[in-house]
């Protein structure tokens, strides 16, 4: 962009979980239900801001379709994430050229448990460290077969295989740079994933909805706690997400896994309900609690530049018109000192001009997205 006086709104998006929890998967759902859903109801529409980010999509979108229609869910069989990728996404207002750019970062869930292995790891990790500390959401996706499943023998490794201390260290520095921002957005949304099995919305059925949500407040109770101490004013919020939403858990079982907490983990074995076609959950959800608060701080941004411009606006005018006695207003005018104030007071004026329609278009988006009702799925936690 070469307008420097354009307004940009730029937003960092964090993902918080141990490795296999989903976190891929739910960056490529996100984008995939998000163009579906934004593109249908609403003002604004969402897409890939660079070819990269397009492309992983695209791939993780075909092997998932692709593995469901030939009814093979192996989900050790996908490929893990080896190296931190930032997936850029666009959210655009319809008929309005200001861009809303969100990063969302993958990384490898191994880094969480353990910072990876060797310096070379160390220091990639150190950057993702920066970036989920900078981020203006958290997504702390959650394994919910890993939560309902381990009961009485393995139940107190549970907090080791859920990464809680890893993600509580994470949150504090965050919550701590959150305060520091005040005026900035700051949410944390808990997602329960792989849930299909529980909620009797996704077609399951027994519904053990009430169970999954006091598992999942429990477990991450320390973490909640931090939130609450160190960064008051932070939406929590509960939402639980099925990315496929067409399988169904047939059995768990604890196998040996050297390296793991216990040197064991928990592996799901999943039938697919016919036909076999994604039934996504919870995910519209997510993507209405993103625009509403990534809108809602481009807004505020918006309005805090029209009234600093438009202050910039009235001096120079008030420069441009001052009457300083008639000689030296002979020579404004002659050496063209006044004609040079007079383009400054009507440049300024402009770019106030842009920034308050710029507010008011942010505004027209939100009061949009705000016609959409939640579903029963999301809960506040604060
Ligand atoms: N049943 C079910 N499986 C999921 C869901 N989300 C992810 N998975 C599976 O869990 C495994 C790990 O997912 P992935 O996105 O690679 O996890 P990551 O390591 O956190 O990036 C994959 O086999 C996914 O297919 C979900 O909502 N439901
Ligand atoms: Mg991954």
């Amino acid at each position: 962009m070469t307008d420097t006086n354009r307004l940009v709104f730029e937003y960092k998006i964090g993902l918080l979980a141990p490795s296999q929890v989903g976190k891929s998967t739910l960056i490529a759902s996100l984008l995939s239900e998000g163009q579906r859903m934004l593109n249908r109801e609403t003002t604004v529409q969402l897409t890939a801001a660079d070819r990269l980010t397009g492309n992983r999509i695209a791939n993780a979108d075909n092997s998932v379709t692709g593995a469901l229609k030939a009814r093979v869910f192996r989900p050790m069989l996908m490929p893990g994430t080896s190296d931190p990728s930032w997936f850029r996404l666009l959210l655009e207002p319809r008929g309005h050229d200001l861009p809303i750019r969100f990063d969302i970062l993958d990384y490898p869930g191994g880094w969480l448990e353990n910072g990876g292995e060797g310096p070379e790891h160390e220091q990639k990790w150190n950057e993702c460290e920066a970036f989920l500390a900078d981020s203006s959401v958290l997504i702390v996706p959650i394994d919910s077969v890993l939560l309902m499943e381990a009961r009485a023998e393995n139940a107190a490794l549970l907090t080791a295989h859920l990464a809680v201390f890893q993600i509580k260290q994470v949150v504090l520095r965050w919550a701590k740079n959150r305060r520091e921002r005040a005026g900035e957005p700051a949410m944390v949304v808990f997602c329960p994933v792989k849930c299909e099995t529980y909620l009797s919305d996704s077609g399951s059925l027994q519904d053990q909805a009430t169970d999954l949500k006091h598992q999942v407040v429990d477990q991450f109770s320390e973490v909640l706690e931090t939130l609450r101490e160190a960064a008051p004013h932070a939406s929590v919020r509960y939402l639980p997400i099925d990315t496929y939403g067409c399988v169904e858990l047939v059995s768990a079982r604890w196998v040996q896994r050297p390296g793991a907490p216990g040197d064991i983990k928990l592996e799901p074995k999943y039938r697919v309900r016919p036909p076999g076609t994604i039934a996504r959950k919870g995910l519209e959800d997510l993507i209405s609690l993103l625009c509403r608060q990534l809108v809602d701080s481009a807004r505020m941004q918006s309005e805090q530049t029209a009234a600093q411009r438009e202050a910039t606006a009235r001096y120079s005018r008030e420069y441009a018109d001052l009457r300083e006695g008639f000689f030296r207003d002979l020579w404004l005018k002659v050496s063209g000192e006044r004609g040079r104030r007079e383009r400054i007071a009507e440049a300024d004026q402009e770019h106030y001009l842009e920034a308050h329609e710029t507010t008011r278009s942010l505004f027209d988006v939100l009061a949009a997205l705000g016609e959409r009702r939640s579903s029963p799925r999301l809960h506040h936690l604060s």
